[in-house]
């Protein structure tokens, strides 16, 4: 019957609801590409290659037997699972999502499926998406992988996309099927991912463009088998997954749909030792900020060096925005998006407490008069404060129906504060704002 329909979707809205409650409240991810294309890392023959790093197989037209002999010297001894681990957690992120096997086909996995692997194939005798996956868990740090299914250059049917539509440039990459490839190799190690690291919290895919519906069914029929895993909408399209994935910019507003912007601190992705093009840290904090007025999550990338370290660069931004979020945290994590449809100011998030709703005002820019003007905004306040200072409290006043909080120039010059509305009950916002 319809009603039995009904509650059938209840239930399985209910159970979604659930599955999603972390990957929501966490707000705040890492995105690794690490692979051999940190070994070459732009260059090749001593020639600068153009694009991301992580391309530098496809964007060089290099045959699969050279780029194959990375492996012989890619030997990350350096690595160290628990100091990434501890600076993502002292950045403020829940979470890390790490590239098992990216479009070159290399797997920085032990695989049983194919040779092709960072524990078989080169001198560096560990896994260390094991190591990675030990120490997530002894820090309360949530696990993903990211699984390139349908692109993999180095097997016969593993599809390939270039701007022009070119087949791949080794030709020996063209004579088999695409399900050849799917059963053989992506098939095998979804499986070991899926099983071998202690359960996965997300599988993240990529690039679905070339993949066909029975290649994607197959996968997806082992993702089935774990009701709890959390992945994309890129294994096919218009196959939505657990969220979208807005890829190196934010969306103008909200989405109706769980979303996650993934998002590269520099240019590339993957270890580029001559991409100098870095937003700031302040760039970064505001940018997270931005995503999470709007209800988003922000995975934000890392490309380790072949010797296994991150970037100097990315480190001292990391250690930024951990600075800023040990103390404003509270207005990132299980916020809500902003009530307002725009402040001139800068970004506001919200949070139920237990009694009201917190308004997390981030002030961008202050008002040069002093007056943080809260629009249309109609409900009991009960303090305002300062997040990274609770002694610290403004005095407030309802005017014009627009909340006007009286802030002491001693903190204005301040990048992004945090300003706590506490409210009693709901919150109501008229809509007649400016
Ligand atoms: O893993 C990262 C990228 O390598 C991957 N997704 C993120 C998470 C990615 N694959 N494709 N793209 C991003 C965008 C595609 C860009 C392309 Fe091109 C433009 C493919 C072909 C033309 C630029 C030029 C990149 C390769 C050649």
């Amino acid at each position: 019957s319809p009603r039995n329909k009904e509650l059938q979707k209840d239930e399985a809205t209910l159970k979604h609801d659930q599955k999603m409650e972390w990957w929501r409240d966490a707000r705040f991810g890492m995105f690794i590409h690490w692979g051999l294309y940190a070994e070459p890392a732009g260059e090749w023959k001593g020639e600068r290659i153009p694009g991301i790093s992580e391309w530098i197989m496809c964007n060089a037209k290099i045959p699969v037997k050279d780029y194959e002999k990375l492996a012989e010297t890619f030997n990350p001894v350096k690595y160290n699972a628990e100091e990434w681990v501890k600076l993502a957690k002292y950045a403020g992120m829940k979470y890390i999502v790490i590239t098992s096997k990216h479009h070159d086909g290399f797997a920085m996995f032990h695989s049983k499926a194919s040779k092709y692997n960072i524990v078989d194939a080169t001198p560096f005798d560990r896994d260390p998406l094991k190591e990675l996956a030990d120490a997530c868990k002894k820090h309360g740090i949530r696990l993903g992988f990211y699984y390139s299914q349908a692109q993999d250059w180095h097997e016969p049917g593993g599809t390939y996309r270039n701007s022009d539509k070119q087949p791949h440039w080794d030709p020996e990459m063209t004579k088999a099927p695409l399900m050849d490839y799917i059963d053989s190799k992506a098939l095998p190690q979804v499986k070991e991912i899926l099983e071998n690291y202690g359960g996965l919290d997300i599988l993240w895919w990529d690039t679905p463009w070339e993949m066909t519906e029975e290649a994607a069914q197959t996968l997806q029929n082992v993702v089935n088998d774990y009701p709890d895993l959390i992945t994309n909408n890129r294994l096919y399209r218009p196959w939505p997954g657990d969220f979208s994935t807005p890829e190196q910019h934010v969306p103008p507003t909200g989405l109706d749909y769980d979303w996650e912007v993934c998002m590269t601190m520099n240019t590339s992705w993957g270890y580029k030792w001559y991409d100098d093009n870095w937003k700031s840290g302040e760039e970064l904090i505001k940018m997270l900020v931005d995503i999470a007025s709007k209800g988003g999550n922000l995975l934000l990338n890392v490309g380790p060096t072949a010797e296994g370290e991150f970037p100097e660069p990315s480190i001292e931004r990391l250690k930024e925005i951990g600075s800023w979020m040990q103390q404003n945290g509270e207005s990132i994590y299980g916020t809500s998006a902003s009530p307002f449809f725009k402040l001139p100011w800068g970004r506001c998030t919200m949070k139920e407490t237990k009694g009201g709703t917190n308004l997390y005002l981030h002030v961008f820019d202050w008002p040069k008069d002093g007056i943080l003007t809260v629009p249309g905004l109609d409900t009991r306040v009960s303090n305002v404060y300062l997040l990274a200072n609770p002694k610290q409290s403004f005095a407030w006043k309802f005017e014009d129906g627009n909340l006007n909080i009286h802030a002491p120039s001693v903190i204005f010059d301040e990048i992004n504060t945090v300003v706590v509305v506490k409210t009693k009950g709901g919150i109501k916002v008229n809509s007649n704002q400016p």
